[in-house]
Parts: C-alpha cells; sequence; structure tokens
C-alpha cells in the first residue's frame, strides 16, 4: 500500500487536464454565467415589497432554470456508483501477445479512471443490496482511450445481446409498484431466470458471498468476455482479463448486509473514498488468460460463451502489472456520474471476439450515452477526454465545446492540405483483426452454448462449506420472497441439477420438496420455430471436479489495512491497554474509532482527555471489522450498564468477527454471548496485539458460525 504523496503520485496528464477544465475562479466574486456580478441571490425581483415576482428577473430565471435541469437520466443499469482516479503500470513487456503500448512501454503511468457500481438498484439505493458490481475502468492511454468495462463476477446471466432487457425488466422493481427497490428476491425475476437456464451460472454466483463484498477494494474484477490480443504480426490470441486486489477478496455476511444497509448505505462509498483519503491506496493486480488462436475449439465449453469462465486451473492468470487509485473525484456529478464507459473503446493490440452479448453492447453503451448525456460530444466532457485528443471532420451537434478551425470538414480535400491525414497501420493506426467469416445469416443460438449446468456446479464445489451454506441461505431467502409456488418448484428443479444436496437444504427452508419431474421445456428462451428439445440444457459435464481460485476461502489472509476496529470505552479506561493494541494495530494500517456512551470527549485512568469518534447512539456493530475493550474498572462499569454495547458485541460475534477484551473487560465479556464462547480462537482474552492482529487478518472466524446462528441479535 502506498502512503499519501500528492505530488508523486499524481497520474500525470489527465488529472493536470482535469484540473485545468475544473471550475476555478481568481476572485471570490458571484457573478452570473454570463459574468455579471450579483450582489443578491436571495432574493427575486418584485412589484413591491409584497408584490408580484416580475417576468423581467433574468437573474432568478438563470437560477432557477439551471436547478430544474440538474439531474440527467440515471444510468438504466448500474445507477448507483462511486469512482476514483489512479494510474496503472505495466510489469513486463508483452509483446508476443499484444501491441498495445500500455502493455509494451514499463515507463509509462497511465492514468485510469474506475467507476464501481451496483446493478440493480437506483442512484441513490444502499450499497448493500445483493447485487453484481460493477467495475469499469478508463484507461487514458497514450494511443487513444481504451474502456474495460467489466463486473465483479467472471460471467454474465445471458449468452445474448438480445435478452438484455426481458433480464433487466425482471430484476427491476416491479412495473405495477414499483416494489421492490435494489432486490432480487421477487417473482418477476425468477419467472424469468426459471425459464431461462443460461442465466444459472451467473445467478449462483449472486448467490454467493460475491455478491455482498467488504469493501469495493476487496473484490475482483473481470471483462468477463473473451477479448483478443493482436501482435505486431499480426497474430492473434484470445484473452480474458481479471483484476486481483492486492488486500484479498472478502464479504460481509447477509445479516451484516441487511443492517448495514440501514446503518449506513452509503457504506461502500464511503469506504473507498475515506481509504484514498487517509492514503491507503487500492491496489488490484492485471491478469491475463491466454489462449492460442488454434485452441480456439480445444476446451468443453464455448469461448464465445460468455456464461462460461475459464478455469485458472486449466489456463493460469498470468500478472502483467498493477493499478493504484490515488485520488477522489473533485465533483461527483462532473466525474462520477457523466463518465462515459463504452466497450467499443479499444487501441490497436485489443480486439473483439464474436462473443453475441459483446456484440450487442458495442452498440449499446454509445446510445446510452446519447439519451443519459444528450450529446454526441459526450467525448468532450473533462472526464471523458482522451489524453491524445481526437482530430476529424465530426462537426457541430448539442453542446459542443471546441471551436473548430478552417474551411473544410470533409475527406478527402485539397484545400486543407489534405488535413486531417489518414495514418498506416504502422504508425499506429487502428485496424481489425482479419478474422475469416464464411457464414448463413440465422437468428439462432450456437448449440455449443447449450450446457447450462457444468460449471454452475463446478463452482460450488469449489467452494468451503461456510460458502456452501452461505449460497443455500441465500437461495432459501431469495425464493423465500417470492410468492408462486410455481417459480418455487421450477427453481428447486434447477438447482437440483446443479446440486442435489443444495438443493434438499434450499427446500427444507422453503418447506417444500424437490419436485421429481417438472412441466418440460423449461428453458424458453428460444424462437417459436426453434426445435425445443435441442434447446434444453444439455446433460452436466464434469471435465474438473474444483478451482480453488473460485473459493473466497483461497483468498489473501495477510493484511489489516484499513480495517476498521471499535474501541469500546467511556471515562476511565485503560491508556495502557489502549496503547499497546494502537501501537501494533495503526503500525499495520488498521483504524481504531473510540465508542463512547456519548459524543465529545472521555477521559482515560491516566488523566487524559480522548476525542471520540462515535457515540454509541450513532454507530453500529456492522460498520466495524472488529471490537476490541480495554480494561479500567469505571469504564468496564458504564459498558456493562448499557444494552447497546452487549447488543454491539453480540453482533460482532454473531457476524464471527475477532472480538479482545482486557483487564476488566473480560467482566463486561462475560454479559455477552462471546463470553460463553473463551475458548473461540477470535474471543481473545488478555492475550497480545499481535494475536489479535492475526485474527483480524483472517477476517471471520466462520469455525463459529453455528453457535453464532443461536445468537438472538
Ligand atoms: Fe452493461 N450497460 N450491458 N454490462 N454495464 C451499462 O451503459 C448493456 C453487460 C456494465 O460505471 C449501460 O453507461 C447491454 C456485461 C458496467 O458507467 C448500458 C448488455 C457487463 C456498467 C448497458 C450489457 C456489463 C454498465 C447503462 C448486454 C460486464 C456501468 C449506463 C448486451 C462485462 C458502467 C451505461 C459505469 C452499464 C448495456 C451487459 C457491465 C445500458 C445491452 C456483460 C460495469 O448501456
Amino acid at each position: 500500500m502506498n502512503k499519501k504523496d500528492n505530488t508523486s503520485e499524481k497520474p500525470t496528464k489527465k488529472i493536470d487536464q482535469l484540473e485545468q477544465s475544473s471550475w476555478e475562479v481568481e476572485d471570490s466574486t458571484m457573478k452570473t454565467n454570463q459574468g455579471l456580478k450579483v450582489n443578491d441571490t436571495n432574493n427575486s425581483l418584485k412589484a413591491g415589497e409584497r408584490g408580484a415576482t416580475l417576468l423581467e428577473d433574468f437573474l432568478l430565471r438563470e437560477k432557477i432554470t439551471h436547478f430544474d435541469h440538474e439531474r440527467i437520466p440515471e444510468r438504466i443499469v448500474h445507477a448507483r456508483g462511486s469512482g476514483a482516479h489512479g494510474y496503472f503500470e505495466l510489469y513486463n513487456p508483452i509483446p508476443e501477445y499484444t501491441k498495445a503500448g500500455i502493455f509494451n512501454d514499463t515507463k509509462r503511468r497511465t492514468p485510469v479512471f474506475v467507476r464501481f457500481s451496483t446493478v440493480a438498484g437506483s442512484k441513490g439505493s444502499p450499497d448493500l443490496a445483493r447485487d453484481v458490481r460493477g467495475f469499469a475502468t478508463k484507461f487514458y492511454t497514450e494511443e487513444g482511450t481504451w474502456d474495460l468495462v467489466g463486473n465483479n463476477m467472471p460471467i454474465f446471466f445471458i449468452q445474448d445481446a438480445m435478452k438484455f432487457p426481458d433480464l433487466v425488466h425482471s430484476v427491476k422493481p416491479e412495473p405495477n409498484n414499483e416494489i421492490p427497490q435494489a432486490a432480487s428476491a421477487h417473482d418477476t425475476f425468477y419467472d424469468f431466470v426459471s425459464h431461462t437456464t443460461e442465466t444459472l451460472h451467473n445467478h449462483i454466483w449472486a448467490m454467493s458471498d460475491r455478491a455482498i463484498p467488504r469493501s469495493f477494494r476487496m473484490m475482483e474484477g473481470f471483462g468477463i468476455h473473451t477479448f483478443r490480443f493482436i501482435n505486431k504480426e499480426g497474430e492473434s490470441h484470445f484473452v480474458k482479463f481479471h483484476w486481483k486486489p492486492v488486500l484479498g477478496v472478502h464479504s460481509v455476511t447477509w445479516d451484516e448486509a441487511v443492517k448495514i444497509n440501514g446503518a449506513d448505505s452509503d457504506f461502500h462509498r464511503r469506504d473507498l473514498w475515506e481509504a484514498i483519503d487517509a492514503g491507503h491506496y487500492p491496489e488490484w493486480e492485471l491478469g491475463v488468460q491466454l489462449v492460442p488462436q488454434k485452441d480456439e475449439h480445444k476446451y468443453d465449453f464455448d469461448l464465445l460463451d460468455p456464461t462460461k469462465l475459464i478455469p485458472e486451473e486449466m489456463v493460469p492468470v498470468k500478472i502483467v502489472g498493477k493499478m493504484t487509485l490515488n485520488k477522489n473525484p473533485e465533483n461527483f456529478f462532473a466525474e462520477t456520474e457523466q463518465v462515459a464507459f463504452l466497450p467499443g473503446h479499444i487501441v490497436p493490440g485489443i480486439d473483439f471476439t464474436n462473443d453475441p452479448l459483446l456484440q450487442g453492447r458495442l452498440f449499446s453503451y454509445r446510445d446510452t450515452q446519447l439519451s443519459r448525456l444528450g450529446s454526441p460530444n459526450f467525448h468532450q466532457i473533462p472526464i471523458n477526454r482522451p489524453v491524445v485528443d481526437g482530430h476529424n471532420n465530426q462537426r457541430d451537434g448539442h453542446m459542443q465545446m471546441d471551436i473548430p478551425k478552417g474551411q473544410t470538414a470533409y475527406f478527402p480535400n485539397s484545400i486543407s492540405g489534405g488535413c486531417p491525414h489518414l495514418s498506416k497501420m504502422a504508425e499506429g493506426a487502428f485496424t481489425s483483426y482479419e478474422e475469416r467469416i464464411d457464414a448463413r445469416k440465422i437468428r439462432t443460438r450456437s448449440e455449443s452454448f447449450s450446457d447450462h449446468f457444468s460449471q454452475p456446479a463446478l463452482f460450488y464445489r469449489s467452494l468451503s462449506k461456510w460458502e456452501q451454506e452461505h449460497v443455500a441461505g441465500a437461495y432459501t431467502f431469495e425464493l423465500g420472497k417470492c410468492k408462486q409456488d410455481a417459480i418455487k418448484e421450477r427453481m428447486l428443479w434447477l438447482i437440483d441439477q446443479i446440486d442435489s444436496d443444495l438443493a434438499k437444504n434450499v427446500a427444507k427452508g422453503l418447506g417444500m420438496k424437490v419436485p421429481k419431474n417438472i412441466e418440460q421445456p423449461i428453458n424458453q428462451a428460444i424462437g417459436a420455430d426453434a426445435d425445443v428439445k435441442k434447446h434444453q440444457p444439455a446433460a452436466k459435464k464434469n471435465y474438473l471436479d474444483k478451482s480453488p481460485a473460485l473459493s473466497q476461502a483461497k483468498t489473501k489472509f495477510d493484511s489489516i489495512v484499513t480495517r476498521q476496529i471499535a474501541v469500546l470505552a467511556a471515562d476511565g479506561f485503560s491508556m495502557k491497554n489502549l496503547k499497546k493494541m494502537k501501537s501494533v494495530l495503526e503500525k499495520e494500517g488498521a483504524t481504531l474509532k473510540i465508542i463512547a456512551p456519548m459524543g465529545g470527549s472521555i477521559t482515560c485512568d491516566e488523566n487524559m482527555d480522548h476525542k471520540v469518534d462515535a457515540s454509541i447512539m450513532t454507530t453500529e456493530s456492522v460498520l466495524f471489522d472488529a471490537v476490541y475493550i480495554p480494561g479500567g474498572k469505571k469504564s468496564i462499569e458504564a459498558l456493562g450498564e448499557n444494552v447497546k454495547y452487549i447488543k454491539f458485541v453480540n453482533e460482532a460475534f454473531k457476524h464471527c468477527k475477532p472480538i479482545a477484551v482486557d483487564g476488566e473487560g473480560e467482566e463486561f465479556l462475560k454479559k455477552t454471548y462471546a463470553g460463553k464462547y473463551t475458548d473461540d480462537k477470535a474471543v481473545l482474552v488478555n492475550e497480545n496485539a499481535t494475536a489479535f492482529k492475526e485474527s483480524i487478518q483472517k477476517h471471520r472466524n466462520w469455525d463459529r458460525r453455528e453457535i453464532a446462528e443461536s445468537v438472538p441479535a
């Protein structure tokens, strides 16, 4: 993790460009948009002190008209998002695979802007919805802008762009009553999923802990589609992109997610902002899975099918560089809201495949920006401007920000000496990979896309026991929220095709039985004239027993950087105890926050005042990663008299978090559930700070989960 250093880590040209275009004025006088100095922005122009407002009031009209148009349409999906600036650096050149400058020049520090998002909820929806997260990166490269518009799961719900409106309409609030917000747990979504079996793989990921991340900074990212790398010789390799978070992949529990949404619905947004602000810059390594062109048909799945991943055990992820996010936006709207990502923004050395979902996206995103940002000039908005300026004969349009000069706006011309002139491939021009195509024009789905069960089953098999239990809990919750039994039955039958134990567990929770047969054919995502049998999901295959890379239990557990530790204390707490913990945990990058009975400050047993970070009335256990209770007789007595502290610790215990107490803290612990289980490896009584640190590194003690379930918090 890099520490804050404003000058040396500035992502060069892009930030300079943004700063130049930012709204900076030298004198602080208020002026209208036409530069007129304003002497009153509080009162409209009236006919007399108590009279009617005059139509003449151009100051009122300018102010109100601008306000009336402050909102732009929110994104139809991924409306709720948070962004940050940073840069990408390459470890080693890979010219054998791609000629892209960003993958060949280790001296470059390519500026990036990343926007993380949820998918289903609207702009003001809570951060901890069970949902896929968007992970979109704009690389401002010297050869033009490259957008890698991915998610935090390596596969997508559907195989063909034609199904996207159906998918989104099914998961969005139901159209008659606009309920539920930012939630997939309702009939229309499961009606769609249970009839569209290609969704099952992404769906089981959405039922896993990946859908409730601890932080954007602790999520993987994936380009999902198979793209192409093209080298100088014009050779193609298939490539899949992976972002690997340096902090590892960690999540919260569902019970926590529900409570976090109430306690701090900006939890992820705040977490990202505060980490960057504190100089704990989030980092991800970029990895690529490479498949030579000749191996296109080597696998048991189709590389063009976006509902399939390539297990890392079959094609390893080659780490090529690192991204660091080191600057918060100056203005949410100007940057995070107006940023426009397009999968069609690529650079020489990267190209598309015929993945039918990707092909549709190449159309959709430009179209979306036209309606969202309202003009084909959206590339002129500062956040969307490439670091190499465009130069062509496109002209005019809404909100033209440039003043193109000269007499000609066409090609070819002689009046302007042929400018702007064309460039050759050898000079770095983009040319498409010359893929040979010899085909019939046809509206259908390839049979090689019909395996809908093997990879959901592989994913489930690869999870640890606790992860599997969370998946079962999520299915049970989601289906439990559905009203129609027919939908639940279809889902149970489908889950049974993935894993029969999983189906039995879910059925038990629903108070239902797994149906033996289901009215066939179940997959309805086919054309009216299609051969129905041919399009039903193919029999499950087992080409790999397990893919450990898919399990969060196999992630990194070596850091406590940015972990939030609640220190429960009142007047008279032991300073010696707190010092001991602070010196170790803060050195390792964790943040300790004093949670006192009231705001203001408290006095320790050494008679010093300490600023309170939050009163117990204004915060919640779910907002912290671990709890520490220093000793001090008076302090412990005060905590023991306040039921909110007992609830705080009970919840931390329920969520399998590390809890440490020192001195008289042990007395307080006895009043909580944690006090009954002091042999628990993450309940530490009078232990050293290093033991607590190691416990926090492990994120949670999942071995506690059965006992935790019984805690009525
Ligand atoms: Fe998107 N998607 N999408 N999507 N998507 C949008 O574009 C769309 C898909 C993803 O932070 C929209 O600017 C279609 C896959 C992210 O600004 C829209 C299809 C993946 C973001 C759109 C897909 C994504 C979007 C809405 C099926 C992962 C947020 C606003 C063919 C690889 C980007 C906008 C940001 C946003 C369309 C499928 C990721 C409507 C038609 C697959 C991260 O254009």
